[in-house]
């Protein structure tokens, strides 16, 4: 294997690594917001209690932007 061929295979192994850190929430019913069922599918160990704390306004659903905000706090651990 040359000296590139070998940056090249970092440079994917790097990017194969980044992209499993981020843990992607599917808004399956496409309902513009996250529910405890979408959640749960990408993390398994949240309950109820953990859904309320991130759900900020109540509403029942989780948007983007308390999702964004539950992972900078780390609320939604691995
Ligand atoms: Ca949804
Ligand atoms: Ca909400």
């Amino acid at each position: 294997m040359t000296s590139k061929a070998i940056t090249f295979a970092a440079l994917i192994g790097f990017a194969a690594s980044s992209a499993l850190a981020q843990t992607m929430v599917e808004d399956t019913d496409q309902s513009g917001g996250y529910s405890m069922e979408e959640l749960v599918a990408a993390y398994p160990d949240l309950t109820v209690e953990g859904f309320a704390e991130i759900d900020v306004d109540q509403n029942g659903e989780v948007s983007a932007d308390e999702l964004t905000a539950a992972q900078a706090a780390g609320l939604l651990a691995e």
